[in-house]
């Protein structure tokens, strides 16, 4: 069967595959999976893509899987309940099992659902990045028809902050009586942040968490870049109270969720945010495929030997890139 028209159907063997061929970005597979993306392209755009994010353990997984089990079971501003995506980051080198292994048993009631797809993402240090592949993925993800997809990543790095950038709303999760450490990476979050969720609420420190995100997102004038040069609609940031063991506050969070997608619709946002996530991808694409077709068509060893002239200072740059270049 083509692969295309087993994703556009929902199959999920044939979804599971798609994102394997885009997750092991092999050279000999590249004409197929871009093929792939080609043929599904015009059949996406229509999930929503929720990225969660935080630092380590602050129960990410676990909320991720109750409030896919709330969007199963009834989905407001929705027909239907609806059919939801998961894609979990490996959240530290592809060599460790462990963290995905902990996802999986976490998330196993989701992945129990037929209507519930769970996929872990391990392709940190591949050659065309994590934020690539997610992306790629939840394509699949979308053109197969499911309309909430959520990607799990953790911490504040360039990944992450990418990842969030593709996403349409980001959760930033956080626990109560985390150390200072843990500080700045909430620092690194805040201008990424659509909701901040403060999850094992059932701890007695939970409004003390809250009341200092709220101050912090006070004191940031950047309380959501996705409002810069936006007059009109504002976005404030609201930060919920979860247990995510219980499903305590999931209800709530999922109506924040919605009106944040309200929001994007209503205010345009929704549209200039797809225009700069296509001019990103665009340039991101066109600079690859420019800089590698420019290295395939160089002799061997030409760029390590011009390096080693600029380092001895026997050539400048810029005469390097004249040469390069021939003008
Ligand atoms: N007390 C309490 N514990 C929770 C709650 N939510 C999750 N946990 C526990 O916190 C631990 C970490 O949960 P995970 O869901 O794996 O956290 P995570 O953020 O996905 O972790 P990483 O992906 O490794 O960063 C687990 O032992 C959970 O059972 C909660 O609301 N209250
Ligand atoms: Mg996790």
């Amino acid at each position: 069967m083509d692969l295309a028209q087993g994703v556009l159907g929902g199959d999920r063997r044939a979804v599971a595959r798609a994102i394997s061929l885009v997750e092991r970005q092999q050279p000999a597979e590249r004409d197929a999976a871009r093929e792939l993306l080609c043929a599904l392209y015009p059949h996406t755009g229509q999930a929503h893509l929720v990225g969660v994010t935080g630092s380590p353990g602050t129960g990410k997984s676990t909320l991720v899987n109750q409030l896919a089990r709330f969007y199963r079971q009834s989905s407001p501003h929705r027909e239907h309940s609806a059919r939801v995506g998961i894609i979990a980051v490996d959240p530290s080198s592809p060599f460790s099992g462990g963290a995905l292994l902990g996802d999986r048993v976490r998330m196993r009631d989701a992945a129990a659902d037929p209507g519930v797809f769970v996929r872990s993402m391990a392709t940190r240090g591949a050659e065309g990045g994590l934020a690539h592949a997610t992306f790629d993925a939840a394509q699949i993800l979308d053109a197969a028809g499911y309309e909430v997809i959520f990607v799990e990543t953790v911490g504040a790095g360039q990944d992450e902050v990418a990842i969030a950038r593709s996403s349409h709303t980001t959760l930033v999760v956080e626990a109560p009586g985390l150390g200072d450490e843990v500080q700045a990476i909430k620092a690194g979050l805040m201008e990424i942040a659509d909701i901040f969720v403060v999850n094992k609420a059932d701890r007695q420190d939970a409004d003390q968490a809250v009341r200092a995100i709220e101050m912090m997102l006070e004191g940031s004038a950047a309380s959501d870049f996705h409002n810069c040069g936006l007059g009109g609609i504002i976005w404030g940031v609201p930060v919920c109270k979860t247990v995510a063991l219980d499903g305590t506050g999931i209800p709530g969070l999922v109506a924040h969720i919605e009106s944040h997608r309200a929001y994007l619709q209503q205010s345009g946002r929704l549209r200039d945010r797809e225009l700069r996530r296509a001019g990103a991808e665009l340039e991101t694409l066109l600079q690859r495929e420019l800089f590698s077709r420019f290295l395939s068509r160089l002799e061997p060893g030409k760029l390590e030997s011009m390096v080693s002239s600029i380092a001895s200072r026997d050539l400048a740059p810029y005469e390097a890139l004249k040469e390069l270049l021939g003008s």
